[in-house]
């Protein structure tokens, strides 16, 4: 190194902005000492951690005494409650909204019983990130999915019209919310309260823990025979039909089963009952995604991998990989665009080589479609977005896997009767149509004439404006 030598490249600041540790072994003596840090340093900061060793020390030898740590810590017993008077300022909050709303991240798994029964018990809709969809083994009424542009329609416009938000166990980024809204974080990391929006109230609590809490004191209100959701029964009511419709018109648009270039909702419905209850997806990034967080069911014990901060493109084909190799017992997935299969589909002989019996989902529309949404959203020219029609059953074949090729959601329900079970791994390539998966999260800025027209466009005239939902939920309250 340092002499512009032939190769010669710094390793280290090629990872610094993603890496949670970023070191060069100096010597060959410490490298087991580098190494564990590495490991214990990823677990605590749940990022990569990176280690660059010099060739030099490829043949080194050094004496085998250094007695590692990084796997001799065990899990604390402590689960971070919060004080009580925090509790009942949390339940006040939301008691006492006309438009609470109480939207989770993957930070409550393992709360889901208490989540669903506080829903209920104050009569408050549910909306999460789409990377804590699996918190639910199945689905419920009161749940909006997410906001943002991987959003359901009500996903959208109870992030926006919301005036209370309990934020519990997430991160969520980007700016979906009320402007005018109030929030309570409830985090375990004092760096993630009032990061997104101003709070009003800050609680560093455990999740789950909090979610207990609540429970318990919401119970203790009810048997002293407090009304805990008077206020915004009609909210609730709204939120309920609103998710009734949404899944309607879902179910309907997947019954255009039979119409080529498929439909994504008909593919997702026939995954959605043919994958085992415990099946695991690695899903790419690009409309997949859209797709996914709209329309994938979770069901009993399914999880599903994404890129969800860098989202870079590609990761679909390399997560079924790891996925195969590390649940061998489980039903394994990849779902992907044409433009991330395309930039990893080498990794299919990975698959062959190693025996993995994962079913690869590719989605040819022919165009980088995330991107071209953003082009036509910004009134840009359409550039560098369209993609040549690649066979991918003929690309499998050459990587000495099985290819199939599907032009409706009928002949993928077809082909999956002889996939389902397969012991090596599969290609299944999906001529897509290129139509828009219609963009919820202009949704909730439209309003009279405007709003009309977009419906009409996406053929989605059977979903009503919460607006409208909630007038008539508030008049059918009053009528009680
Ligand atoms: C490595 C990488 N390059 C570029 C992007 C920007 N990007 C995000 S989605 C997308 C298009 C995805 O196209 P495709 O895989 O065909 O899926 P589609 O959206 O068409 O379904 C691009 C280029 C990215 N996220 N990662
Ligand atoms: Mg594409």
């Amino acid at each position: 190194m340092n002499k512009d030598y032939f190769q010669e490249l710094p390793e280290n600041p090629i990872f610094a902005d993603v890496a949670v540790y970023n070191r060069t072994v100096m010597t060959a003596k410490q490298l087991p000492m580098v190494i564990d840090k590495a490991i214990s340093t990823a677990y605590e900061k749940q990022g990569v951690a990176v280690v660059v060793i010099p060739k030099d020390f490829a043949w080194a030898e050094i004496e085998d005494d250094y007695i590692p740590s990084a796997g001799v810590y065990v899990q604390p017993d402590w689960d971070r409650p919060a004080r009580d008077e925090d509790v009942k300022k949390v339940a006040d909050f939301l008691i006492n909204s006309e438009k609470p709303y109480i939207y989770f991240g993957q930070g409550v798994e393992g709360a889901a019983d208490e989540l669903r029964e506080i829903s209920h018990l104050l009569q408050v809709p549910l909306g999460s990130t789409y990377l804590a969809k699996p918190v639910f083994e199945g689905d419920e009424p009161a749940w909006m999915l997410s906001t943002g542009r991987l959003s359901t329609k009500p996903g959208v416009e109870f992030a926006a019209f919301s005036e209370d938000v309990l934020f519990i166990g997430t991160n969520y980024e980007f700016p979906s919310f009320n402007p005018e809204g109030r929030f309570v974080d409830v985090n375990l990391r004092p760096s993630v309260i009032g990061d997104r929006h101003p709070a009003i109230l800050g609680v560093l609590a455990d999740a789950p823990t909090f979610l207990r809490q609540l429970l318990a004191h919401l119970k203790e209100r009810v048997a002293a025979g407090e009304d805990l959701t008077s206020k915004h029964q009609a909210w609730y009511n709204a939120a309920l039909e609103a998710r009734r419709e949404w899944d309607a018109w879902v179910t309907k648009e997947a019954e255009r089963s039979s119409e080529s270039p498929a439909r994504m909702e008909s593919i997702y419905k026939v995954i959605n009952e043919v994958a085992d209850d415990d099946a695991i997806f690695g899903i790419d990034v690009g409309n997949v995604n859209i797709a996914s967080a709209r329309f994938l069911n979770m069901g009993k014990d399914r999880r599903f991998t994404t890129s969800p901060l860098y989202a870079t493109m590609g990761y679909g084909i390399p997560a079924g990989l790891a996925a195969g190799l590390e649940y061998p017992d489980r039903e394994v997935w990849t779902l992907s665009g044409d433009g991330g299969f395309a930039m990893m589909s080498q990794d299919l002989v990975a698959q062959r080589d190693q025996n993995l019996a994962v079913i690869n989902v590719v989605f040819t529309n022919k165009s980088l479609g995330f991107i071209e949404a953003e082009q036509d959203d910004t009134n840009q020219p359409h550039s560098g977005i369209d993609l040549s029609d690649i066979d991918f059953a003929k690309v499998a074949e050459g990587f000495g896997v099985k290819g199939y090729t599907v032009h409706s959601g009928d002949e993928f329900a077809e082909v999956m009767k002889e996939v389902k079970g397969t012991k090596e791994p599969v290609v299944i390539d999906v001529k897509v149509t290129n139509e828009r998966l219609i963009p919820n999260e202009r949704l909730g800025f439209l309003e009279g004439e405007d709003l009309d027209n977009f419906l009409a466009e996406y053929g989605a005239t059977d979903l009503t404006p919460l607006a409208k939902l909630y007038e008539r939920a508030l008049q059918q309250t009053a009528r009680k």
